[in-house]
């Protein structure tokens, strides 16, 4: 994905969907890695009201029309229930998809860019980084409540809408074949990285082996747990909206709890280039197993509960090989603000990955006493 920015006629793009009221402003929000975001304000009678207008990164998702009838299904999954239970403020608890004025969920613009609107979930917010454990227990609810959800899904399995995202093996290999190839020559600078890396090849396909024999079983997961991801009350504090629904589909329910580990217990931003600031934070990791086993518990077998700790570490040692590959490549995936961020990413990565290993057994023993 190229990383220049086009100006872009966000009025026009806007124009064609169904938004009542006058178009009043656009601009770029969010600090997602991946989708191209913006805030779009209406002037519905007198009132500013806000939506939320994206373009779908078809470089990373090859199929982004299969992608929007997953999210077409899934939301409309959960409307359902909410409307079922009767949930007040439904349309916070879940994205609502605004279709385009020819009914369809999404646009294609005369250069082929694939958008959608939702509408904005006000008076909330997705943390980038996580400040207290109550923030973390929250997020780890709502998650696991969105598995749960998800397990009745009608209409057979969802499209799989970027294969083998969380196989780390393959992740692995793609390393390897981004270090042969070393098409910016910048393999030589990273080879402690590199080398950490192959030093724990045999974690990689550790769960892909349990779900092979049947241990560990395939259910709709999210897939894209960072915590930013879910959006908080601004008053309660509660997980009141699962979002960035680009990667639900069949997986592994340790994905979802792995990369809620790597996001809420770091203890410096994703980046952080002075690793001596990272580790693993235990009273975060306390919460998101509260959290997670108060909503997904029900669900989980022993092998799985076991794999909790285990699973955070593999998340962030997969993102790390991630990020180490997009930089050996030339930073061609992950949206990057700065030469190196990718690098960053890594070695901050690297580093919690380590934490984790420290602490591995009293994260086992936290697992144990719930
Ligand atoms: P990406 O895949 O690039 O991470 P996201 O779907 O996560 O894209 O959206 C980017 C950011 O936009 C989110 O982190 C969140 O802050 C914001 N956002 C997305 N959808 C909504 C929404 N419906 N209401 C309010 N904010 C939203
Ligand atoms: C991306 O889309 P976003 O920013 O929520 C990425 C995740 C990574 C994450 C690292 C589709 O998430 O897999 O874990 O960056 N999403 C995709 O921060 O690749
Ligand atoms: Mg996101």
């Amino acid at each position: 994905m190229s990383n220049a920015r086009q100006p872009i006629d966000l009025k026009r793009i806007a124009g064609a969907f169904g938004l009542l009221g006058s178009f009043e402003s656009g601009a770029p929000y969010g600090s997602g890695h991946i989708n191209d975001t913006f805030a779009l304000v209406y002037d519905q009678g007198g009132r500013p009201v806000r939506y939320i207008l994206q373009r779908v990164n078809e470089n990373v998702f090859k199929n982004g029309e299969a992608l929007m009838e997953n999210i077409r299904r899934v939301t409309a999954h959960q409307h359902a229930k909410l409307a079922a239970s009767g949930a007040s403020e439904a349309s916070r608890r879940a994205l609502s998809l605004v279709p385009a004025a020819d009914g369809r969920c999404f646009h294609r613009d005369p250069e082929g860019g694939l958008w959608r609107v939702y509408i904005f979930v006000e008076r909330a917010t997705g943390h980038d980084r996580i400040e207290t454990t109550a923030q973390a227990e929250a997020a780890a609810k709502a998650f696991g409540e969105f598995q749960k959800l998800l397990v009745d899904l009608p209409g057979g399995p969802l499209h799989e809408t970027i294969p083998q995202f969380h196989d780390t093996a393959s992740r692995f290999r793609a390393l390897l074949q981004a270090v042969e190839a070393d098409v910016c020559n910048r393999a030589a600078g990273v080879k402690s990285e590199i080398d950490f890396a192959l030093a724990r090849q045999a974690d990689a396909d550790r769960l892909l082996a349990l779900q092979r024999a049947g241990e560990i079983p395939t259910v709709v997961t999210h897939n894209d747990t960072k915590l930013n991801n879910v959006l908080l009350d601004d008053a309660t504090g509660e997980g009141i909206c699962v979002i960035d629904l680009d990667t639900v589909m069949p997986g592994l329910a340790l994905y979802d709890f792995g990369d809620m580990v790597r996001t809420a217990t770091n203890s410096a931003p994703e980046d952080e280039p002075d690793v001596t600031k990272v580790h693993m934070r235990m009273p975060m990791f306390e919460a998101l197993v509260r959290g997670y086993l108060a909503s997904a518990g029900g669900f989980l077998n022993a092998t799985e509960k076991e794999l909790l700790p285990f699973s955070g570490k593999l998340l962030t040692f997969e993102c790390a090989i991630r990020f180490l590959t997009d930089y050996l490549q030339g930073d061609v995936y992950f949206k990057t603000r700065r030469p190196g961020q990718n690098l960053d990413r890594c070695r901050s990565h690297f580093k919690l990955v380590e934490s984790i290993e420290e602490q591995h057994e009293a994260m086992l023993e936290v697992v144990r006493r719930w």
